[in-house]
């Protein structure tokens, strides 16, 4: 039995010694320590012994059974051991390698203009306003002096949700949202996003306008023009040349529209001027008295004038770029540049 017991114990030593994994080691614990395994089995062949025997070899079938399990310890706690060693040296971080760059954000042309356009006029006392982009067909249209059947409705191509409400097609129903909460003075601008059913170069579905008013005792056309050309030079400079046109709207007496020497070419007649040497840049005029009636102003005693203009129609001037569309693709490689 010591015999048997002996060769068995170093013949597992033996294997533990040659292990090159730790499942090895585990199969050899299996072979050797498990239920059934070789060393366990000796204890039942003691059955066999004289009595006299047995205790001793009881004890000598233990001791190797610890000897053994310590030496399967041992041997599993150094491949652990490497295990860690291994996943730390793969895993090891290079704390000296330069951080990836979130590359910083900038704002779209659009919203660079329009924060310009708010900054001079709030700089000349204007406040700013909003109003909804889904509108009433009263507030868009009727308010303004534009009854269901008005022809002028057709220059504007309207996107209907029912008979009633619509997507705004212009900032102007801000004017009578405002006029009817608010009193005289005024002096208010409205930043928006509006909608028509248009697509070419310089006309898209969805495009920004800027409405301005102001209304008090006693505003005139020369208010009007002292305010919208200082705000265009402040805009294009102050050598920029600016003429006014009579024009038509609905909601103004008189209308007019404004130009400006064109920036491309400085009036020599280019491509984006169509020769002219001069470039649409907003529409005003006078509040009509049908619109003041609309928000029960007194007529007699208040007057005052509005314009609007279109955002993106002054970032392709400033920018120098000519097709309008380009704003809206939302391609890295065009918007990086600004
Ligand atoms: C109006 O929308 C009037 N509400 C402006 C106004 C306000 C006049 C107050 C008088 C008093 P108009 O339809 O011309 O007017 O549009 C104004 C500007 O919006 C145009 O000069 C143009 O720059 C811009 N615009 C018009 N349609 C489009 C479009 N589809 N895409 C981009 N810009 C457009």
């Amino acid at each position: 039995m010591t015999e048997k017991l002996n060769g068995l114990l170093k013949e597992a030593l033996s294997e533990l010694s040659k292990a090159s994994a730790k499942e090895a080691v585990l199969l050899i614990k299996a072979k050797y320590l498990g239920r059934k395994g070789e060393i366990p089995s000796l204890l039942k062949e003691m059955g066999a012994l004289p009595p006299e025997g047995r205790k001793q070899a009881g004890e000598a079938i233990n001791r190797a059974k610890d000897r053994l399990e310590e030496e399967v310890e041992k041997a599993l706690s150094s491949f652990q051991e490497r295990e860690k060693e291994e996943k730390l040296r793969k895993e090891r971080v290079d704390i000296t390698l330069p951080g990836r760059r979130i590359p910083p954000g900038g704002k779209h042309p659009v919203t660079q203009i329009m924060n310009e356009v708010e900054e001079i006029f709030y700089g000349l006392g204007f406040d700013i306003e909003e109003g909804p982009e889904v509108e009433l067909d009263y507030y868009n249209f009727e308010a303004l002096n534009l009854p269901k059947d008005h022809p002028a409705r057709d220059m504007q191509d309207t996107f209907y949700i029912n008979e009633e409400v619509l997507l705004r097609t212009h900032t102007s129903p801000v004017q009578i949202r405002v006029m009817e909460k608010k009193r005289p003075p005024l002096r208010v601008i409205a930043p928006g996003t509006v909608y028509r059913r248009d697509s070419d170069i310089t006309h898209t579905p969805m495009f920004h306008q800027v409405e301005g008013f102001m209304v008090d005792k006693g505003v005139t056309f020369s208010n009007l023009k002292g305010v919208l050309t200082l705000f265009l030079h402040k805009l294009f400079g102050e050598d920029t040349g600016i003429r006014f046109r009579p024009s038509f709207f609905p909601f103004t007496e008189p209308s007019a529209e404004i130009d400006i020497r064109c920036v491309i070419c400085g009036g020599k007649g280019c491509r984006v001027c169509k020769g002219s040497g001069w470039l649409e840049i907003l529409g005003a005029g006078m509040i009509h008295p049908g619109v003041f009636r609309a928000v029960n102003y007194d007529t007699e005693e208040y007057s005052g004038f509005a314009f609007g203009l279109g955002i993106e129609r002054i970032a392709m001037l400033k920018f120098g770029i000519d097709d309008l569309r380009l704003f809206f693709e939302n391609d890295l490689r065009f918007l990086r540049q600004f």
